[in-house]
C-alpha cells in the first residue's frame, strides 16, 4: 500500500480540480499524464474509479511550483483530463481554477501569506502570461468566508481578484489571428478572436435559435453540435491552431441580445458540450469581440459605459472589466472570482495501492 500522493480538491470559480505540486508527480509527462488519468479515473464517462466529476468543469488539473521567473511568485500549469477519453490537454488554460491557485500557493507552503490581502503573481504556465490574484488572508491564513457571490456558485464567499494583461493572441498568433474582424466560414459570420481564449462568435439567430435555449436542449441537438465542429475544425486551422479535432479549443459561443440587463447573451460551447456558465477567458474574449464594429457580437451587445461587461450565460452572468488606454485599446481585464478549499489529502494510484 502506498502512502499517496498530496492533492488539495479545490473549487476555482465554477470549476473543480484537483491540484499538486509538481515535486509530488512524476517529471516525465508521460508517465505524470498516464498517472493523471489513473487518479481522475479517465477515460470513463462517470470516472467512476477516480476523483474526477465527470464533466468538463470537474476533471480538471492544477500543477504548482515554484515560479520560473521574477516577474512572478508561483508557476500554474492547467490541465484538462477528458472524462471518456485517454487525453490529458495542457492546449488551454482555466482563468476559474486560477482563482483556486493564490490559496491552494498558500496553502501548500509554496509562498507565504503578507497582510490581510495577500497579492500572488501567477506564471500562466500554459500561455505564458502573469496574472496578478489577491487572496484575502487576515491573520496569515487564508479565508474562503466572506460575502462575494458569483452566479452558478451558491452562497458567498471571499473574493479573489484577478487582473489580467497581455492576453491578445494568448494561444493564437495575434488578437484577431485571421486579421479580420469578421470571416465567413460555411455561410455562417464568425469573429475569430483570442483574448484569453481562442473563441469563436457567432450569432446564435445564425443557427435558428434565439440564444436562451437551456445547455441540455442544446446538447441535446446533433445537427447543431456537427455544424459547430465543422466550422470548428476550420476555424482551428484559420488560427493557426493547426488540427483541433482532439483540442479543447476553440471554444464555439452563440451570441444573442441580453435579456437579463446584462451587456451580451452567451451560450459557450467547450468545445463540444455546452458550458453551464461561461469560463473566465473566454468572456474576455466576448466582451472583446462586443467592441468590434464589424463582429456578429456588437451589433446585440449592449455596450457598458463604465467598462462593466455583464456576460449573460445559462446559470447567471459574469462581470469581465475591461481595461483600456487612452487611445481606447483594451489592454487588460479584471474579474471577480471566489475559491473553496474542499479537502486536502492524499490520492491513491491504483498501480500502487
Ligand atoms: O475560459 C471552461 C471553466 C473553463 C475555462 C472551458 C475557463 C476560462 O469554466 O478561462 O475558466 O472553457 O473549458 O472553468
Amino acid at each position: 500500500m502506498s502512502d499517496g500522493i498530496p492533492c488539495l480538491w479545490m473549487r476555482g470559480g465554477t470549476s473543480k480540480a484537483a491540484v499538486f505540486l509538481a515535486r509530488d508527480l512524476p517529471v516525465e509527462r508521460k508517465a505524470r499524464d498516464a498517472l493523471l488519468l489513473r487518479v481522475m479515473g479517465s477515460p470513463d464517462a462517470r470516472q467512476i474509479d477516480g476523483i474526477g466529476g465527470g464533466t468538463p468543469l470537474t476533471s480538471k488539473v492544477a500543477i504548482l511550483s515554484p515560479a520560473s521567473r521574477p516577474d512572478a511568485d508561483v508557476d500554474y500549469l492547467f490541465l484538462q483530463i477528458l472524462a471518456d477519453q485517454a487525453i490529458v490537454s495542457d492546449a488551454q488554460g482555466c482563468g476559474n481554477i486560477l482563482a483556486a491557485v493564490g490559496p491552494a500557493a498558500i496553502e501548500t507552503g509554496l509562498i507565504s501569506a503578507s497582510g490581510e490581502v495577500t497579492p500572488v503573481r501567477i506564471h500562466m504556465r500554459n500561455t505564458g502570461e502573469v496574472a496578478l490574484a489577491h487572496v484575502q488572508t487576515p491573520m496569515g491564513r487564508v479565508s474562503y468566508v466572506g460575502a462575494a457571490r458569483i452566479d452558478g456558485v451558491p452562497g458567498s464567499h471571499a473574493p479573489v481578484g484577478l487582473m489580467l494583461r497581455n492576453l491578445a493572441g494568448s494561444m493564437c498568433r495575434a488578437l484577431l489571428p485571421t486579421g479580420h474582424e469578421v470571416d465567413q466560414i460555411g455561410g455562417i459570420a464568425c469573429t475569430l478572436i483570442d483574448n484569453g481564449m481562442p473563441v469563436v462568435v457567432m450569432a446564435a439567430t445564425a443557427f435558428g435559435l434565439t440564444g436562451q435555449e437551456s445547455p441540455e436542449a442544446l446538447n441535446a441537438d446533433p445537427a447543431l453540435r456537427a455544424c459547430l465542429e465543422a466550422i470548428r475544425l476550420q476555424a482551428g486551422t484559420m488560427m493557426g491552431l493547426g488540427d483541433v479535432s482532439a483540442k479543447s479549443v476553440p471554444k464555439m459561443t452563440l451570441v444573442s441580445v441580453p435579456r437579463a440587463g446584462g451587456a451580451i447573451a452567451t451560450r459557450c460551447f467547450i468545445p463540444h458540450e455546452c458550458h453551464s456558465g461561461i469560463g473566465v477567458f473566454a468572456a474576455i474574449s466576448v466582451a472583446t469581440a462586443c467592441t468590434m464594429p464589424e463582429s456578429p457580437a456588437s451589433a446585440l451587445a449592449r455596450v457598458p459605459t463604465d467598462g462593466r461587461w455583464w456576460i449573460e450565460h445559462p446559470t447567471g452572468q459574469t462581470e469581465v472589466l475591461l481595461d483600456t488606454d487612452a487611445h481606447g485599446q483594451i489592454i487588460g481585464a479584471g474579474m471577480m472570482r471566489t475559491a473553496r478549499k474542499l479537502f486536502a489529502g492524499h490520492v491513491f494510484d491504483p498501480l500502487l495501492s
